[in-house]
């Protein structure tokens, strides 16, 4: 079994919440990174994704040299389309965007990507990718051309992932969006985890310890925080920190 993957299981296994920060290469500088990387480190962060829904001028590749250069944290390729796929990451979040009805983002890029994926030495992590609506329209949304879960749907959350999960998919990661006005519903969160035997990761729109917390307590393994540390560095060490005191009751 893999790396990266077996950690992450092990981790739920033992009851540990994980942490992980987003770096989208459009929204830092390459000192940014280089600083939030240096300080992932510091923290005890578990895992840093790397992508964008749309890339303008950032590089995927510079990026990831950057954050190598401060720390030896696995760093996942968290891909928005098939060009930021890039052999110098240590795994890929292969994203299948089940919450949609769009075939490019359910398996047509992945068509598209897999020879070059194959070929290199990426840990690849199959991830069921749903989005869950947020107060507005989010780029991600707009981008997958899909229309995101709605707030008040559990039910169809808990059964997209469960069809997810039957279909073989390792992880699930439920999405409010970058930047979202509301994080995800803890009850979904819930509703989520209660139907699925795999990993969860939630993130999207969480800007505090308490929300992150809220998050675990309600049944994510994997927190993912990007937005707010663009805002506010000082805020990761408190976050990683109340993610992994806290303790899984199931
Ligand atoms: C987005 O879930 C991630 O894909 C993180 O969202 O940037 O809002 O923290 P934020």
């Amino acid at each position: 079994m893999s790396n990266i993957y077996k950690g992450i299981l092990d981790s739920v296994k033992r009851g540990s919440k994980t942490f992980a920060v987003l770096v989208d290469p459009d929204k830092s500088s390459l000192e940014e990174v280089k600083e939030l990387s240096f300080s992932a480190q510091a923290c005890g962060v578990d895992y840093i994704l790397v992508g964008s829904s749309i890339l303008t001028n950032g590089s995927m590749e510079r990026c990831i040299e950057a954050i190598k250069e401060f720390c030896n944290i696995p760093v996942l390729l968290f891909p928005g389309n098939t060009l930021q796929v890039n052999p110098l990451a240590d795994g890929i979040l292969y994203l299948s965007l089940i919450s949609g009805r769009n075939p490019d983002m359910l398996i047509g890029n992945h068509v598209i990507s897999a020879p070059l994926v194959k070929a290199s030495d990426l840990e690849v992590i199959p991830t069921g990718y749903m989005l869950v609506e947020s107060g507005s329209v989010t780029t991600v949304s707009y981008m997958s051309n899909t229309i995101p879960i709605p707030r008040g749907k559990n039910e169809i959350a808990a059964c997209t992932a469960m069809a997810g999960e039957m279909l073989g998919l390792k992880l699930m990661y439920l999405e409010a969006g970058s930047g979202a006005e509301q994080m995800v519903p803890p009850k979904m969160i819930q509703a989520v985890k209660e139907s699925i035997g795999i990993p969860l990761i939630v993130g999207g729109g969480i800007r505090s310890a308490g929300m992150a917390e809220a998050c675990c307590k309600a049944g994510a393994d994997i927190i993912v925080v990007g937005n707010a540390f663009e805002k506010d560095l000082s805020l990761m060490e408190s976050m990683c920190r109340t993610v992994h005191d806290v303790v899984s009751v199931s």
